[in-house]
């Protein structure tokens, strides 16, 4: 690398932020079983305990997303939780209300046919509005479970219309600065389809919702080989694109470590963000945020390596020539643009990674350095012994 490109992604990965998520530090599974780990986290402080340390070493994670229901107790004030995270140097990002497991949603939430069921969800969710609130978080990140299991089971066309009217009203209590997020997802838990099942149906319920609603694209929710830069490129053109749940996937909606199976397609969706930001003079506000479930990884372990690919992939993207690339676009010479792409991915930037965290005090590895700071090995014991009271 040259000093140009040294300097290009030491400028990148100044602007480079990306969220963990709560959920991720504490035991999970599948609908086959959980698999225990001692250091896991037990209840929110643990989570944001660990999250302080991913923070504390990659030096981008000032933010967790909080999940209401697994985070906050019933009554309890919102703003402790936020004293919790500032004493481990992290804050409460985006807010996800939980409108998925009690029984009352057993036909859906915001489309749930029972007028209860739906005055439920609303009000789960405007609660959450309220705890963003509290806890300055800017971010409320729906995630809808709705859909149906068989053919003729529901009427597709009434529950959108009830997923508007919802929509709608929980717009109206958003405060100045919060954004509600759309996420979508073609199937899981629901398998014959799903209410907001891709990215055109969020988009059109963003739009029709309101001015502070854009569309949430997780990366593990997509079909098989979609061109998902190409989602973003068009949610990035009518500015609509609110921001990620990064994760990985081999075969649907897998929540494996972000770049484990696929990094050049989230080199490919950075790229398309950059350049987006090279053409119009101006990087869009989107929220980068983690949404994944170690399973059998050491949960800590797991969410510093997906923040140090995260790193390494922005940092990629950000030597893309974007002069060059755009005049070979105009004259349709696919092999040599191709090639400024290809030529970035497989740039080695791990130089400009270690010095970035030199300039900032971090560790050159900072996987290797959480390793020999002896803290997994510390909350095992104490929270093993906290598990068997
Ligand atoms: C599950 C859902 C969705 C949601 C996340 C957090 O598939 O991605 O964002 O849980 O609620 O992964
Ligand atoms: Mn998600
Ligand atoms: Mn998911």
């Amino acid at each position: 690398m040259n000093d140009k490109q040294l300097q290009k992604v030491s400028k990148a990965l100044d602007t480079f932020k990306i969220e963990t998520a709560s959920w991720a530090f504490a035991d999970s599974g599948t609908r086959f079983g959980q698999f225990y780990q001692d250091a896991a986290a037990i209840d929110t402080p643990d989570k944001l305990a660990d999250a302080g340390q991913v923070h504390q070493f990659t030096g981008c994670c000032p933010t967790v997303a909080v999940h209401v229901l697994w985070d906050f107790n019933k009554g309890e004030d919102p703003k402790a939780i936020a004293k919790v995270a500032a004493k481990h140097g992290v804050s409460i990002g985006a807010i996800n209300p939980n409108v998925f497991q009690d029984q009352a949603y057993k036909y859906g939430s915001f489309g749930n046919p029972d007028p209860a069921s739906r005055k439920q969800a609303l009000q789960h969710v405007i609660d959450s509005i309220e705890i963003g609130k509290a806890v300055k978080s800017q971010i409320v990140s729906l995630w809808f479970a709705d859909g149906s299991n068989y053919p003729g089971q529901a009427n597709i066309r009434q529950r959108k219309k009830w997923f508007e009217e919802c929509l709608k009203k929980a717009h109206e209590k958003l405060g100045p600065k919060q954004l509600m997020l759309i996420e979508y997802k073609p199937f899981e838990p629901a398998f014959y389809h799903t209410d907001i099942g891709d990215w055109g149906m969020s988009y059109v319920l963003s739009k029709k919702t309101g001015p502070k609603a854009k569309v949430l694209v997780d990366t593990g929710h997509h079909f098989q080989s979609q061109n998902i830069e190409q989602i973003v490129a068009w949610l990035l053109d009518e500015d609509m694109l609110g921001g990620f749940h990064f994760n990985d996937r081999r075969y649907a909606d897998d929540d494996l470590t972000l770049g484990s199976i696929d990094p050049y397609q989230i080199f490919r969706i950075f790229h398309e963000i950059l350049y987006f930001g090279f053409e119009s003079k101006k990087m869009p506000s989107i929220a980068y945020m983690i949404d994944q479930s170690h399973i059998d990884k050491p949960k800590i372990e797991a969410m510093i390596q997906t923040v140090m690919m995260a790193q390494e992939l922005f940092a990629k993207a950000a030597l893309v020539d974007h002069e060059k690339l755009r005049v070979l676009q105009t004259r349709c010479e696919q092999v040599d643009a191709e090639e400024i792409l290809r030529r970035a991915f497989f740039t080695d930037v791990t130089p400009a990674l270690v010095e970035w965290r030199k300039k900032k005090k971090l560790a050159a590895n900072p996987l290797l350095a959480f390793r020999e700071s002896g803290y997994e090995a510390r909350v095992a014991k104490e929270r093993k012994a906290r598990r068997q009271k």
